[in-house]
């Protein structure tokens, strides 16, 4: 499946970056954004949906998408390929390394499978800020109603200004916040190895970083079932799941573990 020298590269690395997308959680049973969708939401187009003018035009519905997919994100857990990731961060940093987890997804998987300092490029699901005036709401405050199953909800107010709250997460056409940028721009620039695990390639600037990491000489690893084009030009294509490829691999770069599904 990957051969010895990408194990030893992993092993060799000082730096290394992971980057991930909606696949590193389908495993979990969050549903990606461009695979085949069922259920309730199957007629809307998720990309569409993340967007200001839809939420201006439509606010009940894309804030009662975003509550259902708070609501289900809280009720899953990490997989295997999260638990994986941790391991192999904490294997690196044992050894004085350092292993950067860059992460396209607005739940919190990494963070409960161990992982830590998460950078997140586009938000998190479990905040909210106010669409007029921007004032955020305490982390921890209770939301509205949840739409069970998913249907459309009335995004709370905005107790300074009255306007509606929005999900603290980035639509297209925003600026992704400039702090996670920077350091996983730097990160994918010191990097000698970075995995692209679970994502389409599709949505910018994130689709950038593997390049970034290529031109500064880094191995570049693909982890998904499909190919997304980023094959074209990366060194290594690990055709599979996340579930099973990464603990594969973190099995054969730093000894097995049993441990995975512990944390
Ligand atoms: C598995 C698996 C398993 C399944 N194991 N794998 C033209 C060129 C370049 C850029 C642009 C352009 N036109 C417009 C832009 C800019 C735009 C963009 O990139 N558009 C492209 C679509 C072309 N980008 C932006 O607007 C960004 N901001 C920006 O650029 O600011 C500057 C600017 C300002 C003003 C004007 C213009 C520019 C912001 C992008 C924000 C993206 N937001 C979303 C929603 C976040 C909130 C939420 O979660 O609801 O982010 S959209 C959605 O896509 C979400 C995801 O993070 C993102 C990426 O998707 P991802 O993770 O790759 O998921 P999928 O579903 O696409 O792929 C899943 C993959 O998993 C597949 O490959 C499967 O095979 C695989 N898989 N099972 C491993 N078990
Ligand atoms: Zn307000």
């Amino acid at each position: 499946m990957h051969g010895p020298d990408l194990v030893r590269a992993l092993q060799q690395a000082e730096r290394v970056v992971v980057l991930t997308g909606a696949g590193a959680s389908a495993e979990s049973g969050i549903p990606t954004f461009r695979d085949a969708l069922t259920g309730l939401w199957s007629r809307f187009d998720p990309a569409r949906l993340a967007t200001e003018e839809a939420f201006r035009e439509d606010p009940e519905l894309v804030w009662g998408w975003y509550e259902w997919r708070r609501v289900l994100m809280g009720r899953c857990a990490p997989n295997a390929g999260h638990a994986a990731i941790a391991r192999m961060q904490q294997a690196v940093r044992e050894r004085g390394g350092a292993l950067d987890v860059v992460t396209q997804n607005v739940d919190d998987l990494h963070e409960r499978a161990g992982t830590r300092g998460v950078i997140h490029l586009h938000g998190d699901i479990g905040s909210s800020r106010c669409a007029d005036c921007g004032a955020r709401r305490p982390p921890g405050d209770p939301h509205g109603e949840v739409p069970e199953g998913g249907r459309r909800a009335v995004p709370p107010r905005c107790p300074a200004c009255g306007g509606p709250l929005r999900p603290e997460v980035v639509w297209f056409g925003e600026e992704l916040p400039a702090a996670a940028w920077s350091r996983a721009a730097t990160a994918a620039r010191a990097a000698d190895v970075l995995l692209s695990v679970g994502t389409s390639s599709t949505v910018y600037p994130a689709a950038s970083l593997p390049r970034f990491a290529l031109e500064s000489g880094a191995r570049v690893v693909q982890v998904n079932p499909h190919p997304t084009g980023l094959e074209a030009i990366a060194d290594d294509d690990l055709r599979g799941r996340a579930g099973s490829v990464l603990p594969a691999l973190a099995d054969a770069a730093f000894g097995p573990s049993g441990a995975d599904f512990q944390r």
